[in-house]
């Protein structure tokens, strides 16, 4: 009797994974690290890699491993564009008969292997025309970003969205903030240079960037980019209601009305 292999890391085969056999999951890492629970009667288990080029053509086994341990440290090349990997596992018993196996729940039905990208982590910035990044804009001053880790010359989904405080795997993208631009286009070389995505903004406010880069409409943790947290404590930009060329001169009438407040009193006080 095959007995199914509960997979622990990188995912819980617990729970539905994905659509069916599409590999949704990317890791920003060559670092992979996989534990499975022990079934009793195993005396071994064996676990493989291989690498798919898209949609199923077998490319080669990049590693294998025997081991009567219930975790496997691999470290893989980064997946080439159109690649895919494949995790295998079974389990033997002391005399060689397999007593269980990986099996994955897709949305559309079962795989008996996880499938898997390696990708650095895509990533967008705000920024000035000139590509650094900036974070505090001004009413009216046009807002650029940037990016890199994307694949080449492709256009994606783009949101620039109120701020949220937290961002969780797998929640809808908010809706964008009217008036922005709605996709952004990487080079051959996977960046995204300074591009235009917000014209003389009229709206006072704190705001995240997201690149939805598998297009599905939600924010996914390793594969989204996204321009968070950098001001305002959340904020990945903020245009606020001063512009930082008023600020000063406010800050210096404050000083010089505080300083007349303190003399008078003083003033007051030696009156006494
Ligand atoms: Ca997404
Ligand atoms: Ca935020
Ligand atoms: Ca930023």
């Amino acid at each position: 009797m095959l007995k199914t292999l509960h997979l622990t890391s990188p995912v819980d085969n617990a729970a539905v994974i994905g659509p069916w056999s599409y590999p949704e999951d990317t890791y920003p890492t060559e670092k992979m690290i996989f534990t499975w629970d022990a079934l009793a009667e195993a005396y071994s288990y064996h676990a493989s890699i291989e690498e798919y080029e898209e949609p199923f053509t077998y490319v080669r086994l990049v590693a294998s491993n025997v081991t009567s341990d219930v975790k496997w440290n691999v470290t893989l090349p980064m997946s080439v564009e159109n690649h895919l990997y494949s995790f295998n596992l079974y389990a033997y018993n002391i005399n060689d008969l397999m007593v269980g196996k990986l099996m994955v729940p897709y949305s559309a039905g079962y795989g008996w292997d996880y499938r898997f990208r390696l990708a650095p982590q895509a990533v967008v910035e705000s920024c000035s025309s000139a590509g650094d990044q900036k974070d505090r804009f001004d009413l009216g001053e046009t807002v650029y970003v940037t990016g890199g880790n994307f694949s080449a010359s492709k256009t994606y989904n783009f949101s620039i969205v109120v701020d949220q405080e937290t961002w969780t795997d797998g929640m809808d993208i908010p809706e964008r903030v009217p008036d922005t631009a709605t996709t952004v286009s990487s080079n051959i070389d996977g960046d995204i240079p300074p591009t235009a995505v917000w014209s003389g903004p009229q709206t006072v406010g704190e705001y995240d960037i997201v690149v939805d880069v598998n297009g599905n409409g939600q924010y996914d943790v390793g594969i989204d980019a996204l321009d968070d947290n950098d001001i305002e404590v959340t904020a990945g930009f903020i245009i606020p209601e001063f512009p930082s060329s008023i600020i000063p001169p406010l800050f210096m009438i404050a000083t010089l009305l505080a300083f007349v407040v303190h003399k008078s009193r003083s003033t007051k006080g030696n009156t006494r």
